[in-house]
């Protein structure tokens, strides 16, 4: 499990706690995949079409041994599972699980762009990340995120929803 990757997870269809508890459970349960670090859950404001729910989105980190490729089919396929249907562009979602950074890899194929493209844009995205590790920086560069996230805008639509302890059997277990 030598790769170590970080993902972000949104939804804004109820059960909305739920939703995030059972992409989790999926993840923990594959075993190429060690669950290292949770961030907490906040609740968003809608970013791009505001028109619907507020989102609940948190971040976590992985150590993992499938490629970034498979990493990918594994998202998808936990969406699927969870019934996720094709939604329009930017619309509301029961889960979403979209790989932000995979090691330092600058990946470009037609299925994947990882660094995620628009994550250092998007509050709700980076401050679940910084959370997590608040010394990583955008691959390639020694730019810590947390210096991309004091120039975003939308941080006061990102509230703090459910405070997680970072390990993952700290916060999560009972669930
Ligand atoms: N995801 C989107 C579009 N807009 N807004 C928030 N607050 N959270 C999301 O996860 C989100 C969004 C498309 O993936
Ligand atoms: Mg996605
Ligand atoms: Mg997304």
């Amino acid at each position: 499990m030598n790769n170590k990757a970080f993902l972000s997870l949104g939804t804004n269809i109820e059960d909305r706690d739920a939703n995030l508890q059972l992409a989790l459970r999926s993840l923990r349960s594959h075993e190429e995949i060690k669950i290292e670090k949770l961030s907490s859950i906040y609740e968003t404001d809608p970013v791009g079409y505001t028109d619907q729910a507020a989102f609940l989105n948190m971040a976590v980190q992985l150590a993992t041994s499938l490629s970034a490729e498979a990493l990918l089919e594994l998202c998808l396929s936990i969406e699927q599972q969870l019934g996720r249907i094709r939604e329009f562009k930017w619309g509301p979602r029961i889960i979403d699980l979209d790989i932000l950074l995979y090691n330092q890899d600058n990946i470009k194929s037609e299925k994947l762009i990882v660094p995620h493209p628009r994550m250092c844009e998007r509050a709700f995205v980076l401050i679940p990340l910084v959370e997590i590790d608040s010394t990583i920086c955008f691959p390639g560069t020694d730019i810590p995120l947390e210096d991309a996230l004091s120039s975003v805008q939308e941080r006061k639509g990102v509230r703090l929803w459910k405070q997680i302890n970072g390990e993952d059997e700290s916060g999560l277990s009972g669930n």
